[in-house]
């Protein structure tokens, strides 16, 4: 069969993912209803050669559609996805809005797809910097059990958006050409720089993404007692975030192990072999569904220690990819797109 899908903001960066992929996985669209702001409303997209006219996104939107693609900012999904479960729509949410929600599924479908069967009618999608570091350390948690886990990020500006790509851009031309460097989306310059703030400082000194990092990560994997410590960078970088795990395990784990459980895990591809210069690089990750697992050694500085890098494309496999893999698993593994009680009615 085929399903009437919307997307909510269908003409920022993560849209415009979600339109590429729906298309290029052959996704079974009956409709595909491109849903945006007031701003954007009566837009016009090339879609597949089509022409489709972006309408705004409001309650009756949502009417007769099967699936509701958000990767709107908080604010928009906490008053429209409700309305749009209301009216029958499964909600796959990228924003932090419904993550923490006790009664909304946060879904990476190889890690716990499960989750997806006890859902109300929203279901969520992790921060990016979240989901591209899980695809290494969930599949080693699965062997061996972790037990503590700092994060490093260093998340490229497409995550902030397509302003920040921009600015990075300008600033780029700014300095060849001898120029005044302007920030406007930063509080410091990105280009040739490193900013470790993204998204607010907490009373406990770390920034929302860190938090989010902790908190996700306990979430999917079921880990409510899980020791995470995050660091989250701004770097100069277009596309495709990139993490430094160092974790340790209920047990040593060597580094042929590690290889071998990554190499079997579907989210992740291995590409560790130092002798040859070969590792994974966020330029090389960019577009790419999996997410580049290398530099595996053990740990110096804990007992039964492993740390290793990860490079992902954060509007793939961090936004747009996750949700279209939450849709397609729950369609191939038959669960229920409507929650049982709207089912009935
Ligand atoms: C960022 N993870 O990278 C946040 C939102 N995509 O800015």
């Amino acid at each position: 069969s085929s399903y009437r899908v919307g997307i909510v903001g269908a003409t920022g960066a993560v849209g415009q993912e979600l339109i590429g992929l729906l298309l290029s996985r052959s996704f079974p669209l009956a409709e595909l209803r491109l849903l945006a702001s007031a701003r954007s409303a009566g837009r016009q997209l090339e879609v597949g050669g089509k022409k489709l006219t972006v309408q705004e996104a409001k309650p009756e939107a949502f009417d007769g559609l099967d699936i509701a693609l958000f990767a709107a900012e908080g604010a928009i999904a906490k008053a429209l996805a409700p309305e749009a479960a209301k009216r029958g729509c499964l909600v796959l949410d990228k924003s932090s809005a419904f993550r923490m929600d006790p009664k909304v599924p946060l879904v990476i479908p190889e890690i716990n797809l499960a989750a997806t069967r006890n859902h109300a009618g929203i279901i969520a999608s992790p921060n990016c910097s979240t989901a591209i570091a899980l695809m290494g350390l969930y599949p080693l948690h699965r062997k061996f059990g972790v037990k503590r886990v700092f994060f490093s990020t260093y998340q490229s500006v497409s995550g902030t958006g397509a302003d920040a790509i921009d600015e990075l851009e300008a600033q780029t031309q700014a300095y060849v050409k001898g120029a005044a460097i302007e920030k406007k989306v930063y509080p410091y310059q990105i280009f040739q720089n490193l900013i470790p703030h993204i998204d607010s400082f907490g009373a406990d000194g770390y920034t929302g993404e860190e938090t989010k990092m902790r908190e996700e990560s306990r979430k999917i994997m079921g880990l409510p007692a899980l020791q995470v410590s995050a660091t989250c960078v701004r770097v100069p970088v277009v596309r495709a975030h990139s993490v430094t795990v160092n974790a340790e395990f209920e047990q040593p784990v060597d580094v042929a192990a590690a290889r071998e459980v990554l190499a079997a895990f579907p989210g992740a591809q291995l590409l560790d072999d130092p002798a040859n210069k070969v590792y994974p690089t966020p330029l090389d990750f960019s577009r790419q569904v999996k997410c580049g697992v290398g530099r595996i050694r053990r740990d110096t500085a804990f007992e039964n220690g492993l740390t290793f890098w990860v490079s992902g494309d954060n509007l793939w496999k961090g936004a747009a990819l996750n949700s279209i893999q939450i849709a397609e698993a729950m369609i191939r593994e038959g669960i229920a797109l409507r929650p049982r009680e709207l089912a009935t009615a």
